[in-house]
């Protein structure tokens, strides 16, 4: 039976500090007892192999739970919260889930499903011998036409990027990695990954506060935060002082960032780490660090230890130097592919290298400038959101004819859904909304509706989102 990595850990670093959350704080080994109870509890309600899914939220409960189920080694399914009911059922059928261990905020039903609440009381059983599984969880992430594919994240994945992420911007025994991103998203599930395989501390937020963040940047309580856009707006919105000197790295990702807030950053000596990855690279999978950022505005930087990447052009072929194509990447982060789905795994990946469906070039230096998103995605505070589910679930709708989404600006959020439509009955915004509601994500709910005669179709009948999106650019609401 191999040893989980926290176990390994406590063994190492006992009285180390692992864990902050508000005033609380845990050593590697208080974390390692947590994690014991919980898998002696969890490990009685499982009955093979197949994957278990958390609806949690970022408690330290959560970060126990994780660990608790690396410790049964038994793949975990990463719920996005923010997601609906109907959202849910869909991983959870597609990964074929045994079990869902949730927050009781979340009042699942299904046969097999315990509240954290109902675990904590249940009874212990010494864990006996498993099946050592390489796969260590599983996140969803959706394709531009199809339904959501799960995201196979094995422990070579998870550490490969660890060590990536170390041989870039260094370790320092007392570095303390802030985490307000979400555990579900591999933006915080990461950061815990880390924090086990380096022997550092995560001070962990139940919510992102940027009053709370600024103040602890400034006081000295971390030395590294992970961020999206979004959080990087809010905080600078707020800058009240000089971050503190023990404060030395902030990586930005999940999304692109303008230059205006980059370019702010610097001014401001703000050391900020732009970097490009996915669900699919297990985080960032290549990072430009504050040295090269003003000679390379604008880029993200180049892969990290041992990540290889290369620019396609439509055949196939390499592109060459400053030429746009798509973006590959390949090496120890990238996954192996989508759970249970054998097609979508053979179109991402060949020979090793994985058809990000980003676009982008690389300079004579090497260094990766992002072109253009995965066709059609919108990020909107470093949630995606694909137009084709929204505007298939707009479509489902009896007064609704045909739909079109298709991003526009946003101060805030980076991007928001504007939906276009074509009715077959008139109906107000408020009810459409509502029966959106039901079925997707608040973040995915388009922010503005345009009716519309007609939708722009090529002559093989495909909507053509690049001329709404024209639309959209062109007007000004
Ligand atoms: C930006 C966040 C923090 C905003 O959440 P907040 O302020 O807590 O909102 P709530 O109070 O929960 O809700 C209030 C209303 O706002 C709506 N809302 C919330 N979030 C969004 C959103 N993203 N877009 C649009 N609307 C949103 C709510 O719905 C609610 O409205 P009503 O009441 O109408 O429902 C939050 O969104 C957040 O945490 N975002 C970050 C998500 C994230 O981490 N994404 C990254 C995913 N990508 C990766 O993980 C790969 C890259 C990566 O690994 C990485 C990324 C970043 C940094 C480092 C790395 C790395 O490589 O290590
Ligand atoms: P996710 O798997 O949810 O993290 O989404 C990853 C996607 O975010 C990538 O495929 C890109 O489309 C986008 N993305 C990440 N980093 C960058 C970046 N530096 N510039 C532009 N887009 C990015
Ligand atoms: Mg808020
Ligand atoms: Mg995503
Ligand atoms: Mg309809």
């Amino acid at each position: 039976m191999m040893k989980s990595w926290l176990e390994k850990r406590a063994d190492l670093s006992p009285d180390k500090v692992g864990l902050y959350c508000n005033k609380n704080v845990w050593t590697f080994r208080e974390m390692e007892e947590e994690a014991t109870v919980l898998a002696e509890k969890i490990w009685p309600y499982l009955k093979n192999q197949m994957p278990v899914a958390l609806l949690i939220t970022n408690q330290p409960q959560s970060v126990f739970l994780i660990h608790a189920l690396q410790k049964i080694r038994v793949p975990v399914l990463m719920l996005n919260n923010r997601l609906t009911y109907e959202e849910w059922q869909y991983q959870l059928k597609d990964s074929q889930a045994q079990l869902v261990i949730y927050e009781d905020r979340f009042g699942i039903e299904a046969d097999s499903a315990v509240s954290i609440d109902e675990l904590k009381q249940s009874e212990r059983k010494k864990l006996t011998a498993f099946d050592s599984q390489d796969v260590c969880s599983i996140m969803y992430t959706s394709g531009t036409t199809g339904n959501p594919k799960g995201v196979i994240q094995t422990y070579e994945n998870h550490f490969a990027s660890a060590s990536g992420s170390a041989f870039n911007i260094g370790l320092d025994p007392e570095d303390i990695w802030l985490c307000a991103v979400p555990l579900f998203h591999i933006s915080g599930y990461s950061i815990l990954m880390r924090s086990v395989v380096y022997g550092i501390a995560v001070r962990l937020y139940e919510k992102f506060d940027e009053h709370e963040m600024n103040n602890d940047l400034v006081n000295g309580k971390g030395s590294i935060v992970s961020v999206v856009t979004t959080m990087l707006q809010r905080l600078l919105d707020v800058k009240s002082d000089r971050y503190h000197s023990f404060f030395r790295c902030m990586i930005l990702g999940g999304g692109p960032a303008p230059l205006h807030m980059v370019e702010r950053c610097h001014s401001e000596k703000i050391p900020v780490y732009q970097s490009y990855g996915m669900t699919e690279t297990s985080s960032q999978f290549t990072t430009l660090s504050p040295a090269d950022a003003s000679r390379k505005i604008g880029s993200s930087g180049k892969p990290l230890f041992p990540g290889e990447m290369k620019i396609a052009d439509q055949d196939g072929g390499k592109c060459a130097v400053n030429e746009i194509g798509e973006i590959l990447v390949k090496g120890p982060s990238v996954t192996r592919g989508y759970l249970n789905n054998e097609s979508a795994t053979n179109e991402a990946l060949t020979d090793g290298w994985l058809k990000t469906g980003d676009v982008g070039y690389l300079d004579h230096e090497g260094f990766l400038y992002v072109a253009d998103r995965r066709s059609d995605l919108i990020i909107s505070g470093g949630e995606n959101i694909y137009p084709a589910e929204v505007e298939s679930v707009l479509a489902s709708h009896p007064a609704v004819r045909e739909a079109g989404v298709v991003g526009k600006k946003d101060e805030k959020w980076g991007e928001v859904p504007v939906a276009f439509l074509v009715m077959a009955d008139q109906v107000k915004s408020e009810s459409l909304e509502q029966f959106l509601r039901e079925r997707l994500a608040g973040y995915k709910i388009p922010k503005l509706f345009m009716f519309v005669e007609e939708l722009p179709r090529n002559a093989a009948g495909k909507l053509v989102r690049r001329k709404l999106k024209k639309e959209i650019d062109h007007e000004s609401f």
